[in-house]
Parts: structure tokens; C-alpha cells; sequence
């Protein structure tokens, strides 16, 4: 059954999604409408039918959980963060009721966010206790051997990867073992942020946002797509700031199967870095499309309060699941 069928046989009445566990009815969720020659889910049935247990994992809070390693001085002087990452499979639940069976860093998907500063000593001690081999792709400037492409990690086996934190801006990380895309489709990938030497951003409330999609029935399709995982998650929880703030949002494509993925900003523009690499050099728009592996950083500030979407451009992975709400309010007063 492609996704389309799903969404079409929905209109039919319950639709059941394979995964790691069964068959799971998304039921009145995936709820299909005929509308002219178009079909879509009905993304306010799917909002409205309860929600996902964020006791394991909670996307309100991964916006702002940023791993800065432990931290230590290098005899040279130098910084050291030290990390553990651990591979290991978990069935994560995608939207309410519907599990993937996937692999993760450190139990989530995505996985941590990792923090340094260019030019930081990084140490990554890896351990697979995950049912395949897997590996950690860094992106970035190092040495051959620690690019985690070659270097196979068989499950029950470590790796420590150890380099020099450059060039600074919005990198990720990935699983590199094949077949790439499943690897990493299952859910091993993160954000790694190196932030430059010198301080050249003013200060934001910073947040983290990863676009992904999920394939629930092995068709090599996405039926779910979400950033952060949980499809409407910031559409049943709304993202609050403040009128005035300054906003800086990491964004990470890390979708697969679908080539392109997007970010449209209702009610505003921001500026867009690519890479998050260059403060010289930014887009001003309101809508910017990504590549598989390809970020950048956004910069926004509200002049209005009220509710304003963000979501995907491509209005099939809108319905799906990657949309969201920024609830914009009165700055506190104090
Ligand atoms: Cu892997």
C-alpha cells in the first residue's frame, strides 16, 4: 500500500498502519476528505485524537536541550568535551498511537544536540548496543579515520572519535553505515552546533527544530512527517515567545525519501543563514527549502501576538504532520 492509497483507502473509514508491533489503526486520524481532485488527511481530527506519552521523550523540551559534552582543560590548554553516545533500537510513538520501530542515539530520535565551540577538542566515545552495525558521520573538518564512514561499528563494539571542532556553524551528524538511507531514515541523526570563536550572534532564545519523515509501513515512503519527530506536536503545544524577541532557530533536513523539505514562517520573514556559517551572508524570505542534510539558521523577531503556523511548504507533509504553532505573546512585565 503506497501513501496514497493509505490516504485514500482512509476516506473509507479506519486506516490500519504497519509497524514494529502490528497493525495500528490511525482511525479517525488519517480520516481522508475528497476535496475536488485533491485527497487529504484531515490534519484537525488527527490534532484532536489524544496524544503521544512525552514522558520518554518530550519535543517541547528538546527545542532548548543542548549537550555540551563534559567539559575539561587539555594539558595544552585547550577545551575538551567529552561524549557518550550509545546506539540502541526503541520503538518511538510518532503520533498518538502509531510506533516506529526505530534506531537511535541515546534513546531518541532525534539525537542529542551537540554543543561546542570552534576549535574545541571533541570526544565522542560511541558504543553500539543497537542490533546493527552503525557508525557516526560527523559533518565537518577532520581526519579520514574519524569520519565514521569506514569505520564500522559492529554492535556490542565501541569507537571513539576525537577531533577539532570546525568550521563554526549549524552541522549534523548521522549514522553512515549501509544502506544509508535506511540508517539514518530509522533515526540515527542530530544537530551538532559549533559555535565560533569569537561571539558574532546577539543573544536569542535559541531552539532546535529537525524535519523528519517516517515510513510506518516499509513502503519506502514517509506516512508521517514532524519536526522533532511527533507529528502536530507544536500544533496540540504551541511554541511560546514573546512580541520582540529575538528567535534563532537551528533547522536540520534530516528526512528521507522525499528529496526537498521546507520551513514557511507565517505572519513574518527572517533571515536565513545557510549552514549558519557566515553572519555576512543571509536570505531574507519567509519560506526556505532544504536538501537531505542540508541547515541553516533563522533569525526572527515578531512584531505581532497571536497565533502564526510554521510548517512545510509541500502541503502533503503540512497535512501529515510537520506543521506548528508559534504563540506569540505580551512581553512579561516585570
Ligand atoms: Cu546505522
Amino acid at each position: 500500500m503506497t501513501r496514497r492509497d493509505v490516504l485514500r483507502a482512509g476516506a473509507l473509514g479506519a486506516v490500519g498502519i504497519a509497524t514494529g508491533g502490528g497493525a495500528i489503526g490511525l482511525g479517525r486520524g488519517a480520516r481522508a476528505q475528497s476535496a475536488g481532485h485533491n485527497v487529504h488527511v484531515d490534519a484537525h481530527d488527527m490534532l484532536t485524537e489524544g496524544d503521544v506519552d512525552t514522558s520518554t521523550f518530550d519535543p517541547s523540551a528538546f527545542l532548548y536541550e543542548f549537550d555540551y559534552g563534559v567539559v575539561s582543560t587539555l594539558p595544552s590548554g585547550q577545551t575538551l568535551r567529552s561524549y557518550e553516545m550509545i546506539a540502541v533500537d526503541r520503538d518511538i510513538e510518532v503520533a498518538p498511537g502509531v510506533l516506529f520501530a526505530a534506531w537511535t542515539y541515546n534513546g531518541q530520535v532525534p539525537g542529542p544536540t551537540l554543543r561546542c565551540t570552534e576549535g574545541d577538542r571533541v570526544r565522542v566515545r560511541f558504543v553500539n548496543a543497537g542490533s546493527h552495525a552503525h557508525t557516526i558521520h560527523f559533518h565537518g573538518i577532520h581526519a579520514a579515520n574519524m569520519d565514521g564512514a569506514f569505520e564500522i561499528v559492529e554492535p556490542g563494539r565501541t569507537f571513539l572519535y576525537e577531533f577539532d571542532a570546525a568550521p563554526a556553524g549549524l552541522q549534523l551528524y548521522h549514522c553512515h553505515a549501509v544502506p544509508l538511507k535506511r540508517h539514518i531514515h530509522k533515526g540515527l541523526y542530530g544537530a551538532f552546533i559549533v559555535d565560533p570563536r569569537e561571539p558574532v550572534w546577539e543573544p536569542a532564545r535559541e531552539m532546535v527544530m529537525v524535519m523528519n519523515g517516517f515510513d510506518t509501513n516499509f513502503d519506502g515512503e514517509n506516512e508521517i512527517y514532524a519536526c522533532n519527530s511527533v507529528a502536530f506536536h507544536y500544533h496540540r503545544h504551541p511554541i511560546e515567545i514573546e512580541r520582540g524577541e529575538r528567535i534563532r532557530l537551528f533547522l536540520v533536513n534530516a528526512t528521507e525519501f522525499d528529496l526537498l523539505n521546507s520551513f514557511h514562517l507565517h505572519g513574518n520573514f527572517f533571515r536565513y543563514y545557510p549552514t549558519g556559517s557566515r553572519p555576512e551572508h543571509y536570505e531574507w524570505t519567509d519560506t526556505v527549502m532544504q536538501c537531505q542534510g542540508q541547515r541553516g539558521i533563522l533569525e526572527f523577531t515578531f512584531e505581532h501576538t497571536g497565533p502564526f503556523m510554521f510548517h512545510a511548504h509541500q502541503s502533503e507533509f503540512a497535512e501529515l504532520g510537520w506543521m506548528g504553532v508559534f504563540d506569540v505573546q505580551e512581553p512579561a512585565r516585570v
